[in-house]
């Protein structure tokens, strides 16, 4: 019996519904909704031909589902919703800033006769909000209540919320990669193997959604997943040796496809796991880059381990120059007076640094973001993102700037990182949309991408050359009037002051 028969047939038994029955012709979209606007889809990246990821909860969710059912997976950042095509059941996941175009889509599928069910990390925090849009919420982790959902919609008793728990990370379904459109994604694969980050800054949503607790997934799942995706590696030409003798070892790779985006958001959270993890890597033979917390910077032997495993690059959230900000923001692996020195240790390996800051934080005036480009500057970071301190629902951040009466925004489109939504302390909302601007002006000018990328020695510009000249591409957008307009504080400050009675 092939595993999709078995899955047909478990849940029919289960549920009671006979074969031929009515769920044959449910046609179910799974949707990652995105902004609504195509601009601003390109903003930031995510549709850049190097950096443009699926969102892998739909492929996982598709391989939760009986073949019975018709699944259709829709990323609408690449594709038109398609509206009037008979759709009984729709889940829709999105980001805070993809809020408002969600409850779009979800009324107008309502409105069609479209059984509608919204989850992800904004409904988790503001589930009453998403159910004035939807028939349910999914509060968690969706592979838990998968399959009860499906079993209350066949019988027509969709409850209003739904709790997911921790997903036991040792059952993982596999990816349905098959259907992720090749067409609309960078060219390597994905991968997930950790939830969860006992770190615990206040401006991130993570431990709300996904909890407190690392949870690793088993190696051996990883490495038979992953063997499966790449399969052994195949013999080298003549022409791929030249071109790694003579242009750079990694080329190769890159022509087989043979490139991985770890997806997790700390992949170091638990060292012994992530050593088990590289070894699958590095036998899997394959190059790859993901996410890291900043303390993996100071294990010598954990570098070289990531170096041999054939990784290309890594995003580590710096997010201030100061530690007195970083004490206030509770990133407790942070030392930033070990920032260049550590920097200098992933280069030294060949190891591209892709950093993250945020700006806005109490303590900041409008000097941080000539710092922040400077630093990136001096010390060639590979990538450098400065983005806008923004107080997410569910977050320690939102309850501490809501109750001191700070938040001037509450549209939601506004949630992105790009734009203001509250009143920083030192400086002025203006200030600190244009400030964020100027730092990446400065980042992504030509003579910042010169000095960063290709000034000897270099790490790896063949793959961040294209990269930065995509964010290049990018910095225009965000620094678009037309779509980021600043903000409009005297209209705020009334407003804030008419609600709070906080200035
Ligand atoms: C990788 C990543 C990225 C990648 C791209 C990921 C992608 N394909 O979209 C990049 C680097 C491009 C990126 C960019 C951004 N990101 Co990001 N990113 C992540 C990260 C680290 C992992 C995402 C992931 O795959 N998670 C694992 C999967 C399994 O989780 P999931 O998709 O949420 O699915 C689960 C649930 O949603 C739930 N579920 C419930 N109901 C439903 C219904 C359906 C239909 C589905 C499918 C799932 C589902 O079940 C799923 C499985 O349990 C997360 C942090 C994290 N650990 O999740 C941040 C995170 C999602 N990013 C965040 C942000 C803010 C951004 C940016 C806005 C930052 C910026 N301005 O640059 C952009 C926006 C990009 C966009 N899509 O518009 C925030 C979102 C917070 C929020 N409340 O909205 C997060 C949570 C990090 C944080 N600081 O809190 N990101
Ligand atoms: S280390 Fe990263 S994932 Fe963990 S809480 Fe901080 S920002 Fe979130």
């Amino acid at each position: 019996m092939k595993d999709s028969d078995r899955r047909h047939s478990s849940y029919q038994e289960k549920s009671g519904i006979l074969s031929g029955g009515s769920l044959d012709y449910t046609t179910i979209f799974l949707i990652a909704a995105s902004t609504g606007s195509k601009a601003r889809n390109k903003a930031f990246g995510i549709r850049l031909p190097l950096l443009g990821y699926p969102a892998i909860s739909l492929a996982m969710i598709a391989s939760l589902t009986p073949d019975l059912f018709t699944i259709r997976l829709i990323d609408e950042a690449h594709e038109p919703i398609p509206y009037g095509r008979d759709c009984q059941l729709a889940l829709i996941v999105g980001l805070t800033h993809h809020m408002p175009n969600v409850y779009y889509i979800a009324d107008r599928l309502r409105s069609e006769g479209t059984k509608v069910i919204l989850g992800g990390f904004h409904v988790t925090a503001l589930p009453d909000e998403a159910l004035e849009h939807a028939d349910s919420a999914i509060l968690g982790e969706a592979e838990t209540v998968w399959e009860e959902i499906l079993d209350d919609f066949s019988r027509g008793s969709l409850k209003k919320k739904y709790i997911g728990q921790a997903t036991d990370l040792s059952h993982l379904p596999d990816m349905r990669r098959d259907l992720l459109n090749r067409k609309f994604y960078h060219p390597g694969e994905i991968i997930e193997t950790s939830r969860g980050c006992a770190v615990g800054c206040i401006f991130c949503g993570v431990q709300n959604f996904f909890g407190r607790r690392y949870r690793g997934r088993p190696p051996e799942a990883i490495r038979k997943e992953l063997m499966a995706v790449f399969g052994p590696r195949p013999p080298q030409t003549k022409w791929k040796n030249w071109l790694a003798q003579h242009w750079h070892p990694d080329i190769p790779y890159f022509i087989e496809r043979r490139l991985l985006y770890v997806m997790d958001s700390n992949f170091v959270s638990d060292f012994s796991h992530a050593r088990a993890i590289l070894q699958v890597f590095k036998d899997c033979d394959i190059r790859w880059y993901g996410h890291a917390s900043f303390n993996l910077t100071r294990d010598e032997s954990m570098l070289d381990l990531m170096a041999e495993s054939g990784c290309i690059g890594v995003n580590i959230g710096f997010e201030s120059l100061s530690q007195k900000t970083i004490d206030s923001m509770r990133k407790f692996p942070n030392r930033t007076a070990e920032y260049a020195d550590s920097i200098r240790r992933l280069h030294e390996r060949d190891i591209g640094v892709m950093g993250t800051f945020i700006v806005g934080f109490d303590e900041e005036t409008p000097a941080v973001f000539d710092r922040i480009a400077e630093f990136a500057i001096e010390n060639r970071l590979e990538t450098a993102f400065t983005l806008i301190l923004t107080p997410l629902p569910g977050t320690p951040l939102y309850d501490q700037i809501e109750s001191q009466g700070r938040i001037f925004s509450r549209n939601w489109s506004d949630y992105d990182h790009g734009s203001v939504t509250f009143f920083p302390h030192k400086m002025t909302p203006e200030q600190l949309h244009w400030g964020m601007r100027s730092a990446w002006r400065k980042i992504y000018a030509w003579r910042g991408i010169w000095k960063r990328i290709m000034e000897k020695p270099r790490v790896r510009p063949f793959f961040y050359l294209p990269v930065n000249i995509g964010f290049l591409r990018c910095t225009r957008l965000i620094c678009s009037e037309k779509l980021w307009p600043p903000p409009k504080t005297e209209e705020a400050h009334i407003s804030v002051k008419e609600n709070t009675g906080h200035a």
